[in-house]
C-alpha cells in the first residue's frame, strides 16, 4: 500500500496520475500549504524539504519525495510507463527532468510573482512567463514527431500535464502551440487523469483577485 502525501497541486497531480494509471493500492493525508503543515515536524520526519508530495510504501519500507523521484520509483516498481530500452529510458527521464528543473521552477516562478506577492515587479512577472513559454514551444516541437513527449505515453507526460493545463494560472497562453493544445487533450481524456479532476484541478477563479495576508502565508515565508 503506497500512502500518498498531497495537496490539489500540480507536483501532486503527477503522482495520484501514475497511482491511477497503474491501479496501485494507495491512500492519500493531505497537507494544507496554507496552514503550513508542510512545515510542522509531523511532516517533516516524512520529507525534511517541507514540500508535497512524498510517499510512503508499505510493501518496501521506503519513504520518498521529490515527485520526478516518485515517479521513476514508481515506474520502476510496477514495470509501466518507463521504457526499459536504456537509450529510451534515458529519453524519457530526459523529457521528466525538462519538467523538474524547466517548466516547474519557471512557470511556479511565474504563478508566484503574478499571484502570490504582494508586490508586483512586471520586469519579473515577464522573465518567468517569457521563459515559461519559450519551454512550452521545446514542447511543441517535440510533439510535431511524436503524439508523447518520449513517442510513447510515459511518465515524462505525467509531469508536464498538470503544469500546461495550469498555463492560464500562471498567464501564459496556449494561443498557436495547436500540437501542445491536442497533446493536453490527449492527456486529459484518459480515464485515469480524469479520475484525478475533481481533487487536482479545481475551479481557479475561485481565487482571482484574491489578496493573500503575507504574515499567515506560509508558502511565501
Ligand atoms: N521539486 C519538488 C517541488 C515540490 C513543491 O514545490 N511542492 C509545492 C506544491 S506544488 C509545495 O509543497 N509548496 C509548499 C511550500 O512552498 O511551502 C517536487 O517536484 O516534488
Amino acid at each position: 500500500m503506497i500512502k500518498l502525501y498531497t495537496t490539489p497541486s500540480p507536483n501532486c497531480q503527477k503522482v495520484a496520475i501514475m497511482l491511477e494509471e497503474t491501479g496501485l493500492p494507495y491512500e492519500t493525508q493531505e497537507i494544507a500549504l496554507l496552514k503550513g503543515e508542510q512545515k510542522k515536524p509531523a511532516y517533516t520526519v516524512v520529507n525534511p524539504n517541507a514540500r508535497v508530495p512524498a510517499i510512503f510504501d508499505s510493501d518496501t519500507g521506503l519513504t520518498l519525495w521529490d515527485s520526478g523521484a516518485i515517479l521513476i520509483y514508481l515506474a520502476d516498481k510496477t514495470n509501466r510507463f518507463l521504457p526499459e530500452s536504456a537509450t529510451q529510458r534515458a529519453l524519457t527521464i530526459q523529457w521528466l527532468m525538462f519538467q523538474m528543473s524547466g517548466i516547474g521552477p519557471s512557470q511556479g516562478g511565474a504563478n508566484a510573482f503574478s499571484r502570490y506577492v504582494p508586490d508586483k515587479i512586471p520586469w519579473v512577472i515577464e522573465r518567468f512567463r517569457r521563459e515559461t513559454l519559450r519551454l512550452y514551444s521545446v514542447l511543441e516541437g517535440q510533439l510535431a514527431s511524436a503524439d508523447y513527449l518520449a513517442g510513447e505515453y510515459s511518465v515524462a507526460d505525467m509531469a508536464v500535464y498538470p503544469w500546461v493545463r495550469m498555463h492560464g494560472w500562471a498567464g501564459v497562453s496556449l494561443d498557436g502551440l495547436d500540437r501542445l493544445q491536442n497533446w493536453c487533450q490527449r492527456v486529459a481524456e484518459r480515464a485515469a487523469v480524469e479520475r484525478t479532476k475533481s481533487y487536482y484541478e479545481p475551479d481557479m477563479s475561485i481565487y482571482e483577485g484574491e489578496e493573500f495576508d503575507k504574515s499567515t502565508h506560509h508558502i511565501l515565508n
